[in-house]
């Protein structure tokens, strides 16, 4: 390995450098993959994936060009619209393109018996589709292998007084309780929290602590999934990671970036101090606290070509993640239990400045992966050659993301 400028510090450094990037794995989703849009339109893209298959091929450029993506998120309806039925058309694609499965997306928001919610619906008619779907995607996660069920509940309501929310608690409890019965021995259940959008006056389950609650009422093998674009403006998300380290009941993420909202922009585009300092709460966290993290991306990408904003995506993240590695943890908190603010802080904000990008091509070279990732895909022409092949069919009829 050479260093930069040949001292022990460097090598140091770049060996943090090289251990972190050999552990780090981050999921990718399929939907990131399809022709998505805004509620005002859609840019429909020549080269994106219109079938499960297109997905798991893209998915498996993007890990052949970076090293760190081998798993797809699925998306139920989506991605097996025939539910139970199709796993063994996925395991195939599994095999063919050398990705598997990874977290499997229950949709509890798109069916028109939905309109009033899924799991916190005032009908048990209703509840109980919902549920039913749950299990199905328990089910799929067990056939497939895959280890997490997210659940992302869309429910909620616009007007003050028109749903007891209490009421609505006690229904999702009940519908948590069922599902995490029916999970394997080596599932979870991530609960995943959102202040609004598409309920505009409550949501069910609104931010973190209402997420740890019903994942605990649920069961031991439920955990709280943390979205980074599911806040208000200025919460203070790595506290939030901070405390479910502490409490054990971090479950994964859902990386995007954003300026106002759910706004689903590539990672660190925005604001990649905040990825650092998540990253640092998981830097410094025991291996045992981190080892079952789920780091899954959840962006849709409007005006980027798909492919280059994954590949961007999960660069920023590898690169990101490299330089939390760098934190003197032990010197950190010398620093901090001595109150010696400045330095603490320098300290912290070092890392953050190092470049990162010489070693962590160095790193690429080792592991026989592009040095570039981007000018490698840009090289290879698979943008041009999927969109020749997938043309005819991304017409503005096709998507498969609302
Ligand atoms: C909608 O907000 C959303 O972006 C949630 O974050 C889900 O995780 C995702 O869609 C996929 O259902
Ligand atoms: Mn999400
Ligand atoms: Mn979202």
């Amino acid at each position: 390995m050479t260093t930069s400028n040949g001292t022990g510090t460097a090598e140091r450094e770049a060996a943090k450098i090289w251990a972190a990037l050999d552990g780090f794995r981050i999921e990718v989703p399929s939907w990131g993959f399809a022709n998505t849009g805004t509620r005002f339109g859609k840019f429909i893209q020549g080269g994106a994936a219109t079938t499960t298959e297109e997905k798991f091929a893209d998915a498996a450029q993007v890990n052949a060009l970076t090293g760190a993506s081998p798993t797809i998120a699925l998306h139920v309806l989506w991605d097996l619209p025939g539910g139970k039925a199709d796993v063994p058309a996925i395991k195939a694609l599994e095999k063919k393109y050398g990705v598997k499965s990874g977290g499997i997306n229950p949709n509890l928001f798109q069916n028109s018996e939905y309109k009033f919610g899924s799991i916190a619906n005032p009908s048990a008619e209703i509840r109980e589709i919902a549920l039913q779907h749950v299990l199905d995607s328990v089910e799929i996660g067990k056939a497939l292998g895959s280890k997490d069920v997210s659940l992302w509940i869309a429910d909620g309501s616009n007007y003050p007084g028109t749903q007891s929310i209490r009421r609505r608690i006690e229904w999702m409890q009940e519908v948590l309780g069922k599902a995490h019965a029916a999970l394997g021995p080596d599932q979870r259940m991530l609960v995943e929290y959102k202040p609004f959008e598409p309920a505009f006056y409550h949501t069910d389950i609104a931010d973190w602590g209402m997420a740890l609650e019903l994942a605990r009422s649920a069961g031991p093998q439920a955990k709280v999934l943390v979205d980074t674009g599911h806040h208000y403006q200025g919460t203070n998300i790595e506290q939030i990671v901070a405390w479910l380290l502490q409490l054990g009941q971090l479950g994964g993420f859902h990386f995007n970036d954003r300026k106002y909202a759910d706004d689903d922009l590539t990672l660190g585009s925005i604001d990649p101090y905040q990825l650092f300092r998540i990253f640092h709460e998981i830097a410094s966290a025991t291996p045992e606290e981190r080892k079952d993290i789920a780091f899954m991306i959840d962006q849709s990408h409007n005006l980027k070509g798909k492919m280059e904003a994954m590949v961007q995506s999960v660069v920023t993240a590898q690169e990101l993640y490299a330089k939390a590695s760098l934190i003197d943890q032990e010197k950190l908190a010398e620093l901090q239990d001595a109150c010696r603010l400045i330095e603490a802080e320098e300290c912290f904000r070092t890392a953050f400045w190092q470049d990162v990008r010489p070693v962590v091509r160095e790193w690429r070279a080792a592991r026989a992966l592009p040095v570039d990732p981007l000018k490698a895909l840009a090289d290879s022409g698979y943008v041009e050659k999927v969109t020749r092949e997938r043309g005819s069919r991304n017409t503005s009829s096709v998507s498969s993301y609302a």
